[in-house]
């Protein structure tokens, strides 16, 4: 699983995720063998997968997530400033601080329901995750 990755090599995934979706593949020369050029073997697993919130101009984007128990949940911050993404409720979750450029992920929790969250250092920032 992607929690036994080093921490560097999560960040690296998410890199390589965030490259394919903007380019539609990174590797746009080499036309026709795409599928056997993917070195991250764990890409296409729809419901156990991972998902994407990105930080930008002091708001959560999407607000709202909806992912399966566990999911591997990973935050960009594109802003200058640091954020967090901090359950309200209980300890459900909590980035710590993400500094300005930084990608993180944190684990998704294991029970279904919805889990709102602020950004501690702002807290007029929030949104919501949704597990089920
Ligand atoms: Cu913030």
């Amino acid at each position: 699983m992607l929690t036994l990755l080093p921490a560097r090599a999560r960040i690296a995934v998410a890199v390589l995720a965030t490259c394919a979706a903007a380019l539609t593949g990174c590797s746009g020369g080499d036309g026709g063998s795409s599928p056997s050029a993917s070195p991250a073997p764990s890409t296409a697993s729809p419901s156990a997968g991972r998902a994407l919130i990105t930080i930008k101009d002091f708001a959560f984007h999407p607000a709202t997530l909806r992912v399966a128990p566990g999911t591997e949940v990973t935050v960009i911050n594109k802003d200058a400033a640091s954020h967090t993404v901090t359950a309200t409720s209980g300890k459900a979750f909590d980035t710590g601080e993400v500094k300005p450029g930084q990608t993180v992920t944190f684990e998704a929790p294991a029970r279904p329901g919805s889990y709102p969250y602020i950004c501690t250092i702002h807290p007029t920032m929030n949104g919501s995750l949704t597990v089920r």
